[in-house]
Formats: C-alpha cells, sequence, structure tokens
C-alpha cells in the first residue's frame, strides 16, 4: 500500500513537470510570436509612412506657361529634408544646374543633361537655387527651400542673375 502511494506521487510529480514544462514553451512560443507580430507592425508602419512623408514634388520644364516662355512649373518649392523633386522634360532643351554659392554649404555640384527627367534627393537644409543653363538670362530660374531653414538667404541674395532673371530673382527670393 506504501509502495502504491509513493509510486503515485512519483508519477504525478513527473506528470506536473511535464504539464508545467508544456505550458511553459507554450507561453514561450507565444510571447515569441507576440513579440515578432509586433516587429512586423512597427517595421510596416515605419516603411510605410516614411515612404509616404518622404515626398516627391514634380515640376516640369516648359517652353510656355501662360504668358511666360522658358519657365520651371513651379519657380519656388518648399520640401523636408529627404524629400525628391523630378524635373519633367515635358518640353525639349531644358536643364537644371544648381548655381554656384546659391546651394547650402556641403552641397556638390548638380548638372542635369538636357531633354532628361531628372531628379535630386534633397537632404541638406536650406535655400538652393538653379536655372536652366541654355536659359538663365530668360528668366528660367528656381528655388527650392528645404526644411524652411533660410540661413543661407544672404548668399542667395548676392547671386548674379542675368537679364530676364535679374527682374525676377528678387520677388521670388522675397517669396521664400
Ligand atoms: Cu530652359
Amino acid at each position: 500500500m506504501c509502495q502504491l502511494a509513493t509510486l503515485s506521487s512519483i508519477v504525478i510529480t513527473v506528470l506536473v513537470t511535464i504539464y508545467k514544462s508544456y505550458i511553459n514553451n507554450f507561453m514561450k512560443g507565444y510571447q515569441m510570436l507576440k513579440n515578432t507580430l509586433k516587429f512586423l507592425v512597427l517595421f510596416s508602419f515605419t516603411f510605410f509612412t516614411s515612404n509616404v512623408l518622404a515626398g516627391t514634388t514634380i515640376i516640369e520644364m516648359l517652353n510656355k506657361q501662360g504668358k511666360e516662355s522658358m519657365v520651371y512649373s513651379q519657380k519656388v518649392v518648399k520640401i523636408n529634408p529627404g524629400d525628391t523633386v523630378l524635373w519633367k522634360a515635358t518640353d525639349k532643351g531644358h536643364n537644371v544646374e544648381f548655381i554656384k554659392d546659391g546651394v547650402p554649404e556641403g552641397v556638390d555640384k548638380f548638372k542635369s543633361k538636357f531633354n532628361k527627367d531628372t531628379e535630386y534627393k534633397f537632404t541638406i537644409p536650406g535655400i538652393y537655387a538653379y536655372w536652366c543653363t541654355p536659359h538663365k538670362s530668360m528668366g528660367m530660374i528656381g528655388f527650392v527651400v528645404v526644411g524652411n531653414d533660410k540661413s543661407n538667404i544672404d548668399a542667395i541674395k548676392s547671386i548674379r542673375f542675368m537679364g530676364r532673371s535679374k527682374k525676377i530673382a528678387p520677388e521670388l527670393i522675397k517669396s521664400l
């Protein structure tokens, strides 16, 4: 009788141990699954929002817009750091060239090919002044303000614009 009691108590202990470890593993598995799901949700959310927030602005390079000839469809755009501007070669014969001393410090030269769509991702905040190389004296100029940073406004004001651009530039700079 005593032996039977000992035996059954051993069997019960073993069963309880197995059950406990089963529950334990189940909880661990559940926790892992939960963490994985949490990570996936956070990751896709971050991925989604960063792609939506990092926008692309499209500017067309045009021979004519209303009464103006040789123009960028938007002369001033304001964007966030990390945003991209895509200049579309809607009409032929145009390009985009950053003006020397007309961009924030640390920004490299940029000059696109004629007749080609071109894009630039703006990571450094500040004002960027650019023109179309063959039409820079015909008023084909544009400005991009990144991160609402206007700390290089004095450099922008001292750019020597030519011809028609000389008239247009001050108005545009005022609107930055
Ligand atoms: Cu042009």
